[in-house]
């Protein structure tokens, strides 16, 4: 594991300068989402590939910029998903982005997750390892310092509403007007990386990006962007859902399917739990 996490720190400062050009680019390609890709979407995928070639303990890799998975080490013991450069449409009005991992033993499909990590980089680029537990690292002179380990309170104050709100269902736009009502205060910038980080550091709240009428399975990917963040969750204390069941409970038929998605702490899921089990 020492290894991939060193092969992550060296994909982060490499795309750290990455991200520092002037002309951030269109390409022509879509990624299997739909979306246009950026050139520097394509080029932080080149960065982690490249990188994680140099690992022999990585088995196969799985990137929301590629179509298919891809085997880099047959006698690699670990499956890793990744999201090279999440938000990368926020780089034009200068918002933060981060990379996200989710790391697993076992040959691809019965893989089972060990760790996950990911990285912000904002005004300053950090990056949080979930194993056993979760810890939070700084670049710092061109390195990664250890900071702290973070844990998650019971509730917490920080409202992230993903998604549309003309497409939300009722009982939804109920909830989350009551988390309002209670005092919850608004931040969301639609960058999950920042997002997520932000409501785990200030100690708690809830992010959601649930089923609408225009994505009846939500937006985000279970793998690249989904499992991870629920794993950190978990590892700090935190809840993440679907609505009804475990995030980490749900499996994948294709790499690239999504899921409706929650994550909090205690008091805001269980809350949702309650909405979704009568409503849903
Ligand atoms: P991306 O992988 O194309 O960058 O999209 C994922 C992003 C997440 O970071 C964010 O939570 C979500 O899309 C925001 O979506 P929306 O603009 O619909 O709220
Ligand atoms: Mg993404």
């Amino acid at each position: 594991m020492r290894d991939i996490f060193d092969a992550i720190q060296k994909s982060a400062k490499r795309i750290k300068d990455a991200i520092d050009v002037k002309d951030i680019g269109y390409s022509q390609q879509e990624n299997s989402s739909g979306e246009t890709q950026l050139e520097l979407d394509i080029k932080c995928d080149m960065i982690i590939e490249e990188e994680f070639s140099k690992v022999s303990s990585i088995n196969t890799i799985a990137s929301e910029e590629k179509e298919h998975e891809e085997v880099l080490h047959a006698n690699g013991k670990y499956f890793i998903a990744y999201d090279p450069l999440d938000g990368s449409s926020l780089i034009d009005v200068n918002l933060s982005v981060g990379s996200i991992f989710g790391i697993y033993e076992g040959a691809f499909g019965t893989e089972k997750m060990v760790a996950a990590c990911y990285v912000v980089y904002g005004p300053r680029v950090e990056m949080v390892f979930a194993q056993n537990k979760t810890k939070l690292y700084l670049l710092q002179a061109g390195e990664f310092e250890f900071v702290k380990e973070i844990r998650l309170g019971e509730k917490g104050k920080i409202m992230a509403p993903g998604g549309t709100q003309q497409n939300w269902e009722k009982y939804h736009k109920a909830m989350i007007d009551g988390f309002f009502a209670e005092g919850y205060r608004l931040r969301y910038s639609g960058g999950m990386v920042p997002d997520l980080h932000q409501i785990l550091l200030k100690g708690g709240g809830l992010f959601s990006y649930p089923a609408t009428s225009d994505k009846p399975k939500g937006k985000l990917r279970r793998l690249f962007e989904v499992f991870p963040f629920a794993f950190v969750y978990k590892t700090s204390g935190g809840e993440a859902i679907d609505g009804k069941n475990e995030l980490m409970s749900l499996g994948h038929a294709h790499i690239h399917d999504t899921s409706p998605c929650f994550f909090g702490s205690k008091y805001e899921v269980d809350r949702v739990k309650e909405v979704y089990a009568k409503n849903a």
